[in-house]
C-alpha cells in the first residue's frame, strides 16, 4: 500500500490480466463468409474493447463474450488490435487503408511492404508494442491455438497452411499471408522493402531480410496455422511487379539501405474507429 505504481502497470481496480492459455480456446473453428458481420455486431459482442488500435488493448480481459481472435473482416479497412493473452498484440492490417490513399495520392500502384512499414512506423509511435501482426486483410484464422503472439527466438511466420495451397506450405522460405514480428526483430532486418510496387516477390525478400539479419523463421504447427484466404481475384493497381525477379536478386546488398531506414511518406489521416485506428499516408508512386 502506498507504493509509487509504475507507468504502465495497470491499477488495482483495473481489469486482471488474463490466463496465459485461455480457457475459452476450442482448437480448431469453422470459418464462413456468409453471413459477415457488420463492424457495429462485432462492437457490439465486444463491449469492452474501446476506440483506436492503442485503447483497445489496455486492461483487457478475456470474457466469454470476446473471441480468441482478433475479428478481421475481409474486406474492411482495418489496422485492427485486439487482446488476446493480455500482452500487447497488434495486428497491423493497414494496407487497405493505405491502399486507398497511395491511390488518391499517386499513379495508384499498389506496394503491401512499404505500407506495413508505415503502418509499423505510426503505432510504434502510439504504444510500446511487443508485438506486431501483418495480416493480409483477407486470411481468416481457423484454429484458435493460433495464439496472436510474437516468438522471441525470431520472427514468426504465422499463415502456414492455408486452403489456397492446400493446408501445406507451398514452399520452406515462403513467408506471405500473416507474419509476427516484436518491434526489435522487425528493426533488426531494417523492416520490410520499400521498393516492390505491385503483386509479388516482397515476401520473399521479407524471408531472406530475416536470414541476412541473422534470424531465424518460427512456425506454429502446421495443425495450427490454418487460413482460410476469401475467393478473389487480383485487384487493379496491384498487378504482377514484373521487376521482382530483379529485386529478389540484390536483397543481398540492398536490405541494409532500403527499409524502415529509407522509410518517407507524408501522414495524411488518422482517425480512431471502433477496434482500430485508420491511417491514410501518401507513399509515392512507382518510379
Ligand atoms: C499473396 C500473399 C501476400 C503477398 C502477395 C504478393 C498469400 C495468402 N498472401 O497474396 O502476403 O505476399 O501474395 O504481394 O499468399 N491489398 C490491399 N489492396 C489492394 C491489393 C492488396 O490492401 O489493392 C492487401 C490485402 O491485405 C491483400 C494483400 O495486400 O490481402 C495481398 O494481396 P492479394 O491478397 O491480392 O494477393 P495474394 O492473395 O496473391
Ligand atoms: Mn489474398
Amino acid at each position: 500500500p502506498g507504493a509509487p505504481v509504475a507507468a504502465g502497470v495497470p491499477p488495482a481496480q483495473a481489469l486482471p490480466y488474463c490466463p496465459e492459455r485461455s480457457p475459452f480456446l476450442v482448437g480448431p473453428v469453422s470459418v464462413s463468409f456468409s453471413p459477415v458481420p457488420s463492424l457495429a455486431e462485432i462492437v457490439e459482442r465486444n463491449p469492452r474493447v474501446e476506440s483506436g488500435a492503442g485503447t483497445a488493448l489496455r486492461g483487457v480481459s478475456p470474457a466469454p463474450e470476446q473471441p480468441s481472435l482478433c475479428p478481421i473482416e475481409p474486406g474492411s479497412t482495418t489496422f485492427a488490435c485486439c487482446c488476446i493473452t493480455c500482452t500487447l498484440s497488434c495486428s497491423a492490417n493497414s494496407s487497405h487503408t493505405a491502399s486507398t490513399s497511395s491511390t488518391r495520392a499517386g499513379n495508384g500502384t499498389f506496394n503491401r511492404a512499404k505500407l506495413l512499414n508505415v503502418g509499423v512506423r505510426e503505432a510504434l509511435r502510439d504504444e510500446e508494442w511487443d508485438c506486431l501482426f501483418l495480416h493480409d486483410v483477407d486470411l481468416l484464422p481457423e484454429n484458435d491455438h493460433n495464439l496472436y503472439v510474437c516468438d522471441p527466438r525470431g520472427p514468426r511466420h504465422v499463415a502456414v497452411a492455408m486452403n489456397k495451397f492446400g493446408y501445406s506450405l507451398p514452399y520452406p522460405q515462403y513467408f506471405g499471408g500473416v507474419s509476427a514480428l516484436t518491434p526489435d526483430q522487425y528493426l533488426k532486418m531494417n523492416g520490410f522493402p520499400n521498393e516492390y510496387w505491385g503483386w509479388g516477390g516482397e515476401d520473399d525478400d521479407i524471408a531472406t531480410r530475416v536470414r541476412l539479419a541473422g534470424m531465424k523463421i518460427s512456425r506454429p504447427p502446421t495443425s495450427v496455422g490454418h487460413y482460410k484466404m476469401v475467393k478473389h481475384r487480383g485487384d487493379k493497381g496491384n498487378e504482377e511487379n514484373p521487376h521482382r525477379f530483379d529485386l529478389l536478386v540484390r536483397t543481398q546488398n540492398s536490405w541494409t539501405q532500403d527499409g524502415m531506414n529509407s522509410l518517407t511518406y507524408r501522414l495524411l489521416a488518422r482517425e480512431l474507429g471502433p477496434l482500430y485506428t485508420n491511417i491514410t499516408a501518401d507513399i509515392g508512386t512507382d518510379p
